[in-house]
């Protein structure tokens, strides 16, 4: 009896580790672009960025995924003021450490987008 109890507790200890090992390792191969910061993100903090800067997307290709690996939370948004008319406009909402945030590109161009909490923080999508 007792060891049957063992047995099954070994095994949902199993089943449970690899489920979140699987989970972990999606979200890994998802992000595209993490989201850095100190923690602290005070006035034109330079550790608070966009890891790449730069990165190559497709044309109704695969979704561009961020994800938030920072202690303060941050947001997603093109840049109107540097973007030419046309291109897509989103805007994410506030993203907590852990978070992601996805945007399938529709029109091909230079995308321009910065963090509208910490608007020093930028980083560009170039769609082809
Ligand atoms: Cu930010």
């Amino acid at each position: 009896m007792t060891w049957k109890l063992i047995a099954i507790v070994v095994v949902i200890l199993i089943v449970v580790g690899v489920a979140a090992y699987i989970l972990t390792q999606q979200t890994t191969a998802n992000a595209n672009v993490i989201i850095q910061d100190d923690t602290a993100c005070g006035l034109n903090d330079a550790s608070c960025l966009f890891n790449p800067a730069s990165y190559n997307a497709t044309v109704n290709g695969a979704a561009v995924f961020w994800r938030n690996d920072g202690g303060v939370n941050h947001t997603v948004g093109t840049n109107s003021t540097l973007n030419a008319n046309g291109l897509d406009t989103f805007t994410s909402n506030s993203i907590a450490h852990g978070g992601t945030y996805s945007h399938t590109f529709t029109v091909k161009g230079t995308y321009h987008y910065y963090c509208t909490i910490h608007a020093w923080m930028k980083g560009i999508i170039n769609v082809n």
